[in-house]
């Protein structure tokens, strides 16, 4: 055996090992309570300049447990992937990088440090967007905040998660009659952002004098659902702030389901470049958001006649997106849907000068079975669009806290947009 060949099986050997005991330290930790850490994981940007390095990052994504984590996923040449590398697999990430002639920056040095500076040093008491509370919190806050404005608020619910939380709502509503918006929010778990901005929309709404938010607030009924995914937020604070899907259980290769790819129109239409399904995670077998009968998506369904705007908040690049995701084809008023983003990220801009890009979901990079895919084809709401926050990967998922009040301003400029422009055009009254 040729001595570099004998290396490569040594080290082989070495990284089976390695991994086998990383496992069982991680099993043991969850069993103990213990969180996750992410000492010396690097956040790498990697330019794909040919067909060939695209092809050799979709390998790697398709990879069961390969352990890298693609926070912005490889789409097409020319579009570069961020890259979360574990210790691990520092070496063989820059053989990869070598051997392919990949060029990439370093963005973030190490994840933890990020982890553990997210959250405020000395929080005040109190609900505040100063920090990020834990799903209990938003619970308690959600029933005290219904309680107090009971003219306005009414809580509604769709139904359980997987591990049968009740998926917790409002309604506001300030008279009868008006057309509705639809949020549904953080269905990532990771996307933190998401439910805070959520949150302090809920509040804005409430309490703010500003003639042009109180015209939102208050001719507008607004359906709120600040975590549409109770279950992974969960986790995400208890043992792995990078988790993204559902907590739901499919097969001994599959934990959690993606749940903006299992919303039921045009679901698996295309096909996606990952096709495993322990990455892909479409392969729950009822498409909908289904891991219980009573959903989102019958609610929705159930008040098409006053939902006329449907928003799902996510995070990060700093995008308004808009039907399609599963097809290239443009939707018949993607014209439209372009002006109003457009407007939108318009007004976005104004507070503090942030850049969001608008476009459909397609032109990011294929996926089925999304939520505004759906809302759109499959609920007839023109008005669908995801926000994708900030940032534009410093921090990437793991934005400060004291982000939340300046995200939470500019995304309520852009609502204002949002809605003015699409009166403008007609959709709305
Ligand atoms: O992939 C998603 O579900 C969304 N991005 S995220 O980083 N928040 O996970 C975007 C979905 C929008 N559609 C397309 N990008 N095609
Ligand atoms: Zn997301």
């Amino acid at each position: 055996m040729p001595s570099s060949h004998f290396s490569l099986v040594v080290k082989k050997k070495q990284n089976e090992a390695f991994v086998v005991l990383t496992s069982v330290v991680l099993l043991i930790g969850c069993a103990v309570g213990v969180k996750d850490r992410f000492d010396n994981y690097k956040v790498y940007t990697v330019n794909v300049d040919n067909e060939a390095q695209l092809k050799v990052l979709f390998d790697l994504e398709k990879v069961a447990f390969s352990s890298y984590d693609f926070w912005k996923r490889p789409t097409k040449v020319g579009l570069p992937v961020d890259i979360m590398v574990p210790p691990h697999k520092a070496s063989e990430f820059d053989e990869i990088m070598r051997s392919l002639s990949f060029t990439s920056t370093l963005k973030i040095p190490d994840v933890q440090v990020l982890i553990d500076n997210e959250q405020p040093k000395n929080p005040r008491d109190g609900f505040n967007w100063e920090r990020y509370w834990t799903m209990d919190e938003i619970n308690e806050w959600l029933d005290q905040i219904v309680a107090e404005h009971s003219d306005v608020l009414t809580p509604i619910s769709y139904g359980y998660s997987y591990e049968l939380e009740e998926i917790k709502g409002v309604l506001l509503s300030y008279q009868s009659g008006n057309p509705a918006i639809f949020i549904e929010s953080h269905i990532h778990a990771r996307e933190w952002i998401a439910g805070a901005t959520a949150t302090w929309l809920i509040n804005e709404f409430l309490t703010s004098t500003d003639p042009e938010v109180r015209r939102i607030a208050e001719s507008y009924d607004w359906y709120i659902f600040p975590v549409t995914n109770p279950d992974g937020y969960r986790y995400s604070h208890d043992v792995n702030r990078m988790w993204r899907k559902t907590r739901s259980r499919h097969d001994l290769y599959c934990l959690g389901a993606d749940p903006n790819r299992n919303f039921g129109h045009m679901w698996q239409a295309a096909l996606e470049p990952v096709l495993i399904p322990a990455l892909r995670s479409s392969l729950v077998l009822l498409p909908s958001l289904n891991w219980r009968p009573d959903n989102l998506a019958n609610f929705v369904l159930q008040r098409t006649d006053h939902i006329k705007v449907y928003l799902s908040f996510h995070s990060f690049t700093q995008l308004l997106l808009y039907p399609f995701s599963f097809t290239p084809n443009p939707s018949p008023i993607a014209d439209d849907l372009q002006r109003i983003g457009e407007a939108a990220a318009y007004r976005l801009r104004q507070p503090f000068g942030t850049e969001y890009r608008v476009f459909n979901g397609h032109s990011l990079y294929i996926a089925t079975g999304t939520s505004v895919d759906w809302s759109y084809g499959g609920a007839g709401i023109d008005l669908s669009f995801i926000y994708e926050f900030r940032d534009l990967g410093t921090y990437g998922f793991l934005l400060p806290a004291d982000q939340i009040i300046p995200n939470s301003i500019e995304v309520l400029q852009s609502l204002i947009g949002l809605l003015d422009e699409s009166e403008n055009l007609g959709y709305l009254p």
